[in-house]
């Protein structure tokens, strides 16, 4: 009856006996069983699980009403069970490989699955990055965890002795066949530490390009984080003190842009110290290339923005030549004005456009804008036929005095 044979995994139970086959003599019938070596009530079944620790033979002794026996033997083989584990890993150089002085990451939830999706087994690494699965003999993968402050590696890199086998994504591992006994200690997880990029958005306001004490933030812009193939992966605003933050990012190339908000255009970038300069370029709001390592915190990606200037404001008639702008005294209309950087060139406004000239309205007022902070701009004025400049800067109020010299018609006098 050898085909009643069973094969059981350690530690699981399996049903022996079957419907017993033995025939009673002519108007008897079967009045019991009596298995052996089971113990208690169930060595009386006609089929009765059984969980052996070791290979046994069982014996089942079939009792007729009329006192007759036959008996019969079940041979139940025990199979080990199998090992899964070992590892999950800090990748510090973000190469796919349990390289020395790479620790292992304790707490990590590990979760076996069978081919059926249906988890069979979950566990936590220990403080050593370890942790082992003992299953009974089958197809199985590995899920692993995600892990705060982490993302996974990249997975079958090469020696599967020494890579991360988790799916980057989904943290799970291909299938493993694992026969009786079988030890796998080859599924492993190695995760990197993430990185920081950040962390400044502010008003450039002497237009120089670095961060000076009181140059305010910008609240509430617009920044945007780039991956190596100038894809936006993630948007955020500057808070209310102009500061920006992208966090929990895997080692890599990044870029960030920034949205000028309305009004404001971007400061000229690489000015000086890296940590207080722009970082933005004035054509494409965007940075170079920022490799961030592992676990590597880069906040020197600032952007500085400049508000244009405006520059104005009135040619007079003086007419009691005291270089004030006194009660009574009226707007010149039609004089020429235009601004000459400070080598006598056509000045240029924020966008380098040069600026054209302008006359003086019907007040005598004129008024340049969108000009660049923190550039000198000399005004030239161009007296009309009949007039000449008034002696500059008289009078000790700057707000009603002329600004022009006599001479060349330019400020300052
Ligand atoms: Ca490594
Ligand atoms: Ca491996
Ligand atoms: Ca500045
Ligand atoms: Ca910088």
């Amino acid at each position: 009856m050898r085909d009643k044979d069973k094969t059981v995994c350690m530690g699981n139970s399996v049903q022996i006996g079957g419907t017993p086959t033995a025939t009673p003599p002519a108007g008897a019938s079967i009045s019991g069983v009596i298995w052996s070596p089971l113990t208690g009530a169930a060595q009386y079944q006609a089929n009765p699980m059984v969980s052996p620790s070791s290979n046994t033979q069982y014996r089942v002794v079939v009792v007729a009403s009329t006192g007759c026996t036959d008996t019969d033997f079940v041979n139940v083989t025990v199979q080990p069970k199998a090992k899964i584990g070992n590892y999950v890993w800090r990748d510090d150089n973000a190469n796919g490989i349990q390289d020395t002085n790479e620790p292992g990451i304790g707490g990590v939830t590990v979760k076996l699955y069978n081919t059926s999706n249906v988890e069979v087994g979950s566990s936590t690494t220990n403080s050593q990055g370890l942790y082992e699965f003992e299953v009974c003999a089958g197809p199985y993968y590995v899920e692993f965890g995600t892990v705060p402050g982490y993302s996974r590696t990249i997975a079958n890199t090469s020696d599967d002795t020494k890579d991360s086998d988790a799916n980057v994504t989904n943290g799970r591992t291909q299938n493993y066949t694992l026969n009786p006994g079988d030890n796998n200690p080859t599924v492993d997880a190695g995760y990197i530490p993430n990185g920081k990029i950040g962390d400044f958005v502010w008003e450039d306001k002497n237009g120089n390009g670095q961060q000076d004490s009181g140059e305010p933030g910008i609240p509430g812009v617009t920044v945007q984080l780039l991956d190596q193939n100038n894809n936006v992966i993630r948007t955020t605003t500057t808070s209310g003190t102009g500061a920006y933050e992208f966090d929990n990012l895997p080692p890599g190339t990044y870029y960030v842009r920034v949205t000028p908000p309305t009004g404001y255009n971007v400061t000229t970038p690489n000015s000086g110290n890296d940590s207080t300069d722009s970082d933005i370029n004035s054509t494409t709001n965007t940075t170079g290339a920022i490799n961030l390592g592992a676990g590597e915190t880069n906040l020197t990606i600032d952007a500085g923005l400049l508000r244009p200037a405006s520059l104005g404001d009135f040619v007079w008639d003086d007419r009691n030549g005291n270089g004030v702008q006194d009660a009574g005294e009226p707007g010149i209309v039609g004089v020429t004005v235009m601004l000459e950087d400070a080598s006598g060139n056509p000045a240029r406004d924020i966008n380098n456009n040069i600026i054209a000239s302008t006359t003086t309205g019907s007040n005598g007022s004129y008024q340049f804008t969108n000009l660049r902070p923190g550039v000198v701009y000399v005004v030239k004025f161009t007296a009309p036929s009949g007039y000449q400049p008034s002696s500059a800067d008289r009078g000790g109020d700057d707000t009603k005095d002329s600004d022009a010299n006599t001479t060349t018609g330019k400020t300052p006098g």
